[in-house]
């Protein structure tokens, strides 16, 4: 099976027909559609397929448990209206890798086993990483236990409708102690190697990140009656926090973000009694982080006192920085030189389920090139070339990593 026809395959699952973007949220339809799609793939390609109990999938080439494994993937969920790439690239470069390799008569003295990570961008339950994190004990059931979507479901419930049984999810040892080594291959989220002139990459580490959710509460009253100086109008910190992320970040040398609001009733003609709005914040190194989280929250509180307005701050998910395992990032640099593949290295401030995994076990990435670096909107893209230059370097490592 080559690249171009599993990647047809996949491409208009979960596409929203008006903009061209995806919603592959955890545990819908679309998300069932997705798994369904990996589920076939692996039995077309020969390989035995599992859920884990945190409904992380995997394939298996070869019975895990011997020999530490060589696993490759990533995730198929994505961020409301997201690219093809983010996530899908490398599960179905994972396929096709492992398709070459079979086809060139390989035979693998270690497994390997592709994986997909569930709800890697939080987008339904607001932690990224979910599968990742829940599989290595980064976040406890009981945490996760407690988590909602927008809509009050719980991940239970969510599991539940799906046809899991959520009542396992938890660090799995035995899983874990049964990889050697963890390679996901992803876009690159950013213009770094287009501007280097470079198709394939070697991730360098992740910059430490995350999201923050900021409740404003007002009182709700009408907008043609109210006088201004009568208003405790939540829109207004909330407005002046967006401002202020902003400022500190480009003091501080880092990036904030504020993309999701809600703002309740959400009336035209009525003034907000409540907005709740995300702060996504990333920076290249955790005191940076720390600093820039605490002069927006100084901020909010700031102008939620001018405005009569209280306002609350919750830690919604932290991944600390990452730097990937020197040994395997050597290697992966080495196995694709000796395939004439430059790789150099690149640094990101996108997180990834390699990122988590690598707090327990040796993990690496290899980067696409993407022309216009765009990601996490419909406009992502990477040429077929260049993907199919993706599959020849994974199967390259994958070759090396199983060989012995
Ligand atoms: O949000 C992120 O950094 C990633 O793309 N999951
Ligand atoms: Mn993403
Ligand atoms: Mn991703």
């Amino acid at each position: 099976m080559t690249f171009a026809e599993l990647w047809a395959e996949l491409l208009p699952v979960g596409r929203d027909e008006f903009t061209g973007g995806y919603r592959r949220y955890s545990w819908t339809t679309a998300d069932a559609a997705c798994r369904a799609w990996f589920a076939r793939t692996a039995t077309q390609l020969g390989l035995r397929t599992d859920c884990d109990r945190n409904g992380n999938l995997w394939a298996w080439w070869g019975r895990p448990g011997g020999m530490q494994a060589v696993v490759t993937g990533s995730h198929l969920d994505s961020v409301p209206d997201g690219g093809a790439y983010d996530g899908p690239l490398g599960v179905v470069s994972a396929f096709a890798a492992v398709s070459q390799l079979r086809s060139d008569g390989f035979r693998p003295a270690r497994p390997i086993g592709v994986a997909a990570f569930t709800e890697e961008e939080g987008a339904r339950f607001g932690v990224a990483c979910l599968g990742s994190r829940l599989l290595t004990g980064a976040i406890t059931p009981e945490a996760a236990s407690a988590l909602r979507d927008g809509d009050g479901v719980a991940l239970a419930d969510a599991m539940a409708a799906a046809g899991r049984d959520a009542s396992g999810i938890g660090p799995d040892e035995d899983l874990l102690a049964g990889i050697g080594a963890f390679v996901e291959l992803h876009i690159e989220q950013g213009k770094a190697l287009a501007d280097l002139g470079a198709v394939i990459g070697v991730a360098d580490g992740i910059w430490p990140h995350g999201r923050w959710r900021f409740d404003f509460a007002g009182r709700a009253d009408h907008a043609g009656t109210t006088r201004l100086a009568d208003r405790q109008d939540p829109m207004l910190p909330y407005a002046a926090t967006v401002l202020a992320a902003r400022t500190s970040a480009e003091r501080c040398g880092a990036l904030a973000t504020f993309a999701k609001v809600v703002a309740e009733p959400g009336a035209a003609n009525a003034i907000s009694s409540r907005v709740q709005a995300w702060l996504d914040a990333r920076a290249p190194d955790e005191a940076t982080l720390d600093l820039l989280v605490s002069q927006v929250s100084t901020a909010a509180a700031a102008a939620a006192g001018q405005h009569g307005v209280a306002v609350r701050q919750h830690r919604e998910s932290v991944t600390p920085p990452v730097s990937f395992d020197r040994g395997l990032r050597d290697r992966l640099a080495a196995v694709l030189a000796a395939a004439g593949i430059a790789a150099p290295l690149v640094p990101t401030g996108a997180g990834h389920d390699a990122g988590v995994l690598a707090a327990r076990i040796p993990a690496g990435m290899l980067f696409v090139r993407n022309p216009s670096g765009v990601s996490h909107s419909p406009a992502e893209h990477a040429e077929m070339a260049d993907c199919e230059t993706g599959v020849a370097a994974l199967a390259a490592v994958l070759a090396d990593l199983a060989a012995q």
